[in-house]
């Protein structure tokens, strides 16, 4: 069993990932033999994210703030508040918005697992593991 604790185990190591527009504190990584990795990561306010995970499936769960999600293939716009979740079963190109004030935390799922210092390509998407 793993037992881990976002607070004593997780803010400020290596799993702890900051970038310009997000803070990805990651739970559970490629190494812990899972399948998936489970992220608890804030959207800073203001910021839109341009993202297209190719390699990867992604569900994110919003458990505070609010956004929206924009599909970039068709312009739908879908608002984002507590308790909405998306799954990006389509590998979907999309733009992640956090509204102004406060931002947004999200659980973020990705299969296959993120390795630990995973930033976005040019494309928006994460490369993929060769070993895990
Ligand atoms: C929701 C989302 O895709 N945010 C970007 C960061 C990423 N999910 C991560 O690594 O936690």
């Amino acid at each position: 069993m793993i037992v881990k604790n976002l607070y004593d185990d997780v803010i400020g190591t290596s799993a702890d990932v900051e970038s310009a527009q997000w803070n990805s504190r990651r739970l559970l990584l490629a190494k812990e033999g899972m399948g998936f990795s489970l992220h608890d990561t804030l959207i800073k306010p203001g910021e839109a994210l341009h993202l297209c995970y190719k390699n990867h499936l992604e569900a994110v769960y919003c458990i505070a703030g609010e956004g929206e999600i924009v599909e970039k293939k068709n312009g739908l716009t879908h608002p984002i508040r507590e308790g909405t979740v998306y799954a990006l079963n389509e590998h979907d190109a999309h733009i992640l918005k956090a509204n102004k004030g406060v931002g947004m935390r999200m659980v973020c799922v990705f299969n296959p697992p993120v390795t630990g210092q995973e930033t976005h390509d040019k494309d928006g998407s994460y490369a993929i593991a060769l070993t895990e």
